[in-house]
């Protein structure tokens, strides 16, 4: 049977999520979306980070093995409209419907834009355990939190699929399983029956990771073959953004040979949650350069911007005559108005 698929349905003429995408994130565990960002902002990245990395078919895209946040296009970037779609108002506002709280009560903790191959039919089979063409089904937050996710109805977070590119054969979609309620035995508790949690090997690849399970866990690699048999795969088109959780069960699926697809993917939390790590590298590697693009990156930002990235928010602690003076003095040449910061 072939897999089933599921195609992004337009958000509202306002870029608003419409409620029904809303609820269903909340109970299903994910929504599929398209519209949310201009076309021409998306047009933008893609054709930059396109750019940026080894084109499909070429020698070096057969080598590239090198996905996850430390080899790929990070935040900041100095690539100025991977850095606005990370902090783009309507994906903003988009997390913020879906977590129920203000803008200003989220942070941004993912944001890095990475490539994936299809190999080539006449490649060899691939080696190893890591491989990354035909993931093992998984949830992410052991590489996101410390912990585990509380109860589903109080999510902590937006994880985010933007796809730049579009679908080649209808293949490479991202598989989710869609949570059918309180009782869904695929979202049995706690999360655990997924490589690398506990004592259980990290293991990528889905066939290696089913052998391992079928010796080690035979009960999980029942409940896990379920898992299968209920995915959906997002039918991708460029600007199209799968919208899930920390909680979700997904994976990635091989692309079309030879095809290459481009993907940027952002996580935003809820303030509070400081248990939740950071995956991009972040600003601490990009200060002191003397294009000075961090500073004007800070300065250019909206108040609400610079929150999510953590900056000190109007009424913080922080501020004072001082602090206020100082920092004027570290940005204020690039444009940032100190106004906003100082009590009324
Ligand atoms: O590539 C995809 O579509 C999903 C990737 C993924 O889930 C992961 O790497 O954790
Ligand atoms: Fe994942």
């Amino acid at each position: 049977m072939p897999p089933k698929t599921v195609t992004a349905q337009p958000v509202t003429n306002d870029q608003r999520l419409t409620d029904a995408q809303v609820q269903q994130w909340r109970d299903s565990g994910y929504a599929f979306v398209s519209g949310l960002l201009p076309e021409t902002m998306v047009d933008e990245l893609a054709e930059a980070a396109g750019a940026h990395y080894p084109a499909a078919g070429s020698a070096a895209a057969a080598d590239f093995t090198d996905f996850g946040s430390a080899g790929a296009l990070n935040f900041p970037a100095k690539i100025n409209v991977f850095n606005q779609v990370t902090l783009h108002p309507q994906l903003l506002q988009a997390v913020s419907d879906l977590l129920g709280v203000a803008v200003d009560t989220l942070r941004l903790s993912q944001s890095d834009l990475w490539p994936k191959y299809g190999r080539d039919a006449n490649q060899p089979a691939p080696p190893g355990l890591q491989d990354n063409a035909d993931q093992r089904i998984h949830v992410d937050y052991p590489n996101h939190s410390l912990v585990h996710p509380p109860p589903w109805q109080r999510p902590e977070a937006v994880e985010m699929i933007l796809y730049l590119s579009d679908a080649e054969d209808e293949l490479g979609g991202t598989a989710v399983v869609p949570r059918t309620g309180a009782n869904d035995p695929a979202y049995r508790w706690p999360i655990i029956d997924s490589p690398g949690i506990g004592d259980l090997r990290y293991i990528n690849n889905r066939e290696a990771a089913e052998t391992y399970f079928a010796s080690q866990r035979p009960a999980s690699a029942g409940f896990r073959q379920l898992l299968y048999e209920r995915e959906v795969r997002t039918l991708y088109r460029r600007g199209d953004l799968l919208l899930y959780r920390h909680d979700t069960w997904h994976r990635g699926t091989p692309l079309a040979p030879g095809a290459r697809r481009l993907a940027h993917n952002l996580t935003y939390r809820k303030a509070a949650s400081e248990w939740i790590s950071t995956l991009h590298t972040g600003w601490a590697w990009q200060a002191y350069r003397d294009d000075k693009f961090l500073e004007r990156l800070i300065a250019g930002a909206t108040v609400e911007q610079r929150t999510v990235l953590g900056f000190p928010a109007p009424g913080s602690d922080y501020w004072c005559s001082e602090t206020l003076a100082a920092v004027d003095a570290r940005y204020g040449m690039f444009g940032f108005d100190v106004a906003p910061y100082i009590a009324t």
